[in-house]
């Protein structure tokens, strides 16, 4: 039997009720009132006018809010928004045991932040649009509402650019990726496809097109993109921080529209992601001039450009986001984008990265930022981590997953949970709804969904798994 108050991420407020149980059986059935059918299908009840169970949009507040009343006669969840009542969906499949009861009481729930994300490397070692997918269901069970697709870097290019068709045709085929293992990318009609599949599920796929660094796949593909317009070799080894594009060229911006322009158009969400880490190949002149010239094109194509936070080297539009990866106590560019109206996306590599190893034995992931064990990705706030960069400033946060050393869906998983739970209840709860105790007692609770689901998990030691 469920507790009220088992569900990851901690609702901002649970009043539980004795003696009001539910119990959900094979003749339970879900009344939908107008505009919440599609969501409250994903329930896996049949639907019915007069269904115990009530799915209906009102009320005010955040799209992603929700109300969920539990008694003996039944459940009711009201909420602003489809998106809500996909919130209320997750939260139920977390409640009901498994002889379908539902504990009884109230919740009312809604999100701290409204940009809770995770990363995807599909660059180092590419993942299938199917295999995309089902990382879809396994982290919208946590309200994680965008998912950021790592398309491009040294070792692969995986978006077709229909202007630019070498970037795939070369850099997206067998013996690319890291060690040559990563064969495939992404034709405009599956991005698509995944764009759709992750919008069903209230999900925003963010694309990033790592640059002026991370660029040997391109260059490789279309030797004009070089300095010297010298063929140059294919790199599948896991070196970062040695390749560029030429600021000073008219064939990179020609290039860096044309790749902006089609994959805006792809794009439903608000945000594209240039890149802009690691560019020690780039002088820092070289640099601004880039940014300078980029930066305006997200908005010509009517995004909002997203950018590791090196980005804020130069002064950025006002909706520009810099996303904030490395270890360092503070930031004098961030805080100095925050200080002229930039908000803050907060993915710390030493707290939120998915590819640091859990601990220094383990067999997959990296350790340049230290060892990421599930307390240490719980036990942090993104409010207090850079001077400069206050909760207001926030847009939210994000988990990030590197692929060097992950070869399939299973490394892919293991590497996700526990951790990203963490980030979700962090980019979620209110900070006075955490607690170590009780979130590590919910993973274990909640574990038994991963087995059923045949996904992948770390059994790790700070958890006293059922
Ligand atoms: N830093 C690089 C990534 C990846 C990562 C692995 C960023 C923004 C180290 N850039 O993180 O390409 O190699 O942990």
């Amino acid at each position: 039997m469920r507790r009220l108050d088992d569900v990851i991420p901690a609702p901002v407020s649970v009043t539980p009720a004795d003696g009001a149980d539910f119990t959900i059986t094979a003749d339970t059935r879900v009344q939908a009132g107008p505009g919440a059918a599609e969501v409250a299908a994903f329930l896996g009840l049949p639907l019915s006018e007069d269904g115990v169970v009530r799915f209906a949009l009102g009320g005010d507040g955040p799209d992603e809010s929700y109300e969920l009343d539990i008694t003996a006669g039944g459940v009711a969840v009201t909420a602003p928004a489809p998106a809500g009542l996909f919130n209320a969906v997750q939260t139920i499949k977390q409640l009901r045991g498994d002889d379908g009861t539902l504990p009884g009481g109230r919740i009312a729930d809604r999100p701290r932040f409204a940009y809770r994300g995770v990363m995807l490397d599909v660059a180092r070692h590419f993942f299938t649009v199917d295999e995309v997918k089902a990382y879809i269901d396994a982290i919208v069970a946590f309200k994680i509402n965008h998912l950021h697709l790592h398309l491009s870097d040294d070792q692969g290019w995986r978006l077709e650019i229909a202007g630019w068709p070498r970037l795939t045709e070369v850099s997206g085929q067998s013996g690319t990726g890291v060690d040559g293992e990563g064969p495939g990318f992404y034709t405009g009609d599956h991005y698509t496809e995944l764009v759709r599949y992750a919008a069903e599920r209230f999900v925003t796929i963010v694309p990033e097109i790592d640059m002026p660094g991370h660029v040997n796949a391109a260059q490789f593909a279309y030797p004009s993109l070089t300095a010297d317009g010298q063929p140059i070799a294919q790199r599948t080894d896991t070196e970062v921080g040695y390749s560029s594009l030429v600021a000073g060229s008219e064939t990179t911006y020609a290039f860096v529209e044309d790749v902006i322009r089609e994959v805006a158009a792809l794009t439903p969400g608000p945000f594209l992601h240039i890149g802009g880490d690691e560019a020690q190949a780039t002088a820092a002149e070289d640099y601004r001039t880039f940014m300078t010239r980029v930066l305006p094109l997200v908005g010509k194509y009517g995004k909002r450009a997203v950018g590791w936070h090196e980005m804020a080297a130069v002064d950025l539009p006002d909706t520009a986001v810099p996303q904030f990866w490395r270890t360092e106590a503070a930031d004098e560019g961030t805080a100095r984008a925050v200080a002229s109206g930039s908000q803050v996306i907060m993915s710390p590599a030493d707290r939120t990265y998915l590819d640091m190893k859990y601990d220094p034995d383990f067999r997959l992931g990296l350790d340049w930022a230290g060892c990421v064990e599930l307390d240490r990705a719980y036990d942090w706030d993104p409010a207090d981590r850079l001077p400069g960069v206050p909760e207001h400033a926030l847009l939210g946060v994000e988990a990030a997953l590197w692929s060097e050393t992950l070869r399939s869906l299973a490394d892919v998983q293991t590497m996700t949970f526990p951790r990203l739970p963490a980030i979700a209840e962090i980019g979620w709860s209110p900070r006075s709804a955490r607690d170590w105790q009780s979130f590590r007692r919910r993973v274990a609770t909640y574990a038994p969904r991963w087995q059923e689901a045949g996904i992948a998990f770390h059994r790790t030691p700070t958890v006293d798994w059922v």
